[in-house]
């Protein structure tokens, strides 16, 4: 009896919360103002619910309504401000764009900040 309980309170929980997604994935940048670009700019795609950018392992960390935004998206959504992913590779204008210490694919860059 507690099992059967048990599985429809998960059940329906499920499907509550089915739009919301979590995915983490990797995002290019180099310091304090990457983390704020990406946060923010990831925040106000609509859609997108929660963004955390880690600086050490540069990954993302993102909660996302999956009827409002595609993962496929998001990753273009970030590509298009400048940032490289795994799966979309950011235009040389948008990277251009950068403000210099946050010029991830120079490795002068890098080192500055380890
Ligand atoms: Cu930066």
């Amino acid at each position: 009896m507690k099992n059967i309980l048990f599985t429809l309170i998960v059940f329906s929980c499920s499907l509550i919360f089915s739009q919301t997604e979590i995915a983490t994935f990797f995002v290019d940048g180099v310091c304090g103002m990457c983390e704020e670009r990406i946060e923010t700019k990831c925040i106000n795609a609509k859609g997108i619910k929660m963004a955390d950018w880690n600086v050490e392992n540069r990954t993302l960390k993102i909660v996302y309504n999956e009827k409002k935004i595609s993962l496929k998206e998001i990753h273009k959504h970030i590509a298009s401000f400048g940032h490289d992913t795994k799966l979309e590779k950011a235009p040389d204008e948008a990277y251009n764009s950068l403000d210099m210490c946050c010029k991830y694919r120079d490795e002068e860059v890098v080192k500055d900040h380890q």
